[in-house]
């Protein structure tokens, strides 16, 4: 199956080293003020959230165990957040008390297109959703995208349709 193959990188880069000045890691509340929510925006609308909004939340998820595991790239020369990608695990009774993973809210800054950074937060999220048990994974993207999702082993699933409500 090819979502089993090995994802490549030229130049190599891992989570441990993922390029030159740069950090990857877990989101901690103090990327407000490193430009997190400002990075969110490139994805979509994100609203005038304050510091004390943006920490309310991120208590509410930190008091959540093995569920959000939002994983942020840093500049370490400008300290910015300049990319992030989110594996939201969600706890299930169906197949064993087993768990699906989602996907959420990737985005890397314009200016660092091109530096495999997409590639290395999935392929690290993907990963990482196998390890914590989630028996699959998914998520919502363009058409111009799926190519790029694919390479992950994600596949449009057949007679299987993405249905979404807007409040
Ligand atoms: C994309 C994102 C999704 C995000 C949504 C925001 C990926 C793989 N998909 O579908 O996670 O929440 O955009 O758009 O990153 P919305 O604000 O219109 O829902």
């Amino acid at each position: 199956f090819e979502g089993d193959k090995q994802v490549t990188y030229d130049p190599e880069i891992s989570p441990q080293n993922p390029g030159e000045n740069l950090l990857m890691r877990p989101l901690c509340r103090s990327d407000f003020d490193r430009g997190y929510m400002v990075l969110l925006g490139q994805l979509t609308k994100v609203g005038e959230v304050t510091r004390e909004e943006f920490d309310e939340r991120f208590s509410t998820m930190e008091n959540c165990p093995d569920t959000y595991y939002i994983t942020v790239i840093e500049d370490t020369t400008t300290g910015q957040i300049i990319g992030s990608a989110s594996l939201i695990k969600e706890f299930k009774f169906i197949r064993q008390c087993s768990a699906r993973g989602r996907i959420e809210d990737v985005v890397v800054d314009n200016a660092y297109r091109g530096k495999q950074l997409g590639k290395l937060l999935l392929d690290t999220l993907t990963k990482l959703g196998k390890r914590v048990g989630c028996y699959k994974m998914s998520l919502e993207c363009l058409d111009k995208v799926v190519g790029f999702y694919e390479t992950f082993g994600y596949r449009k699933e057949e007679g299987q349709n993405y249905m979404c409500r807007r409040y």
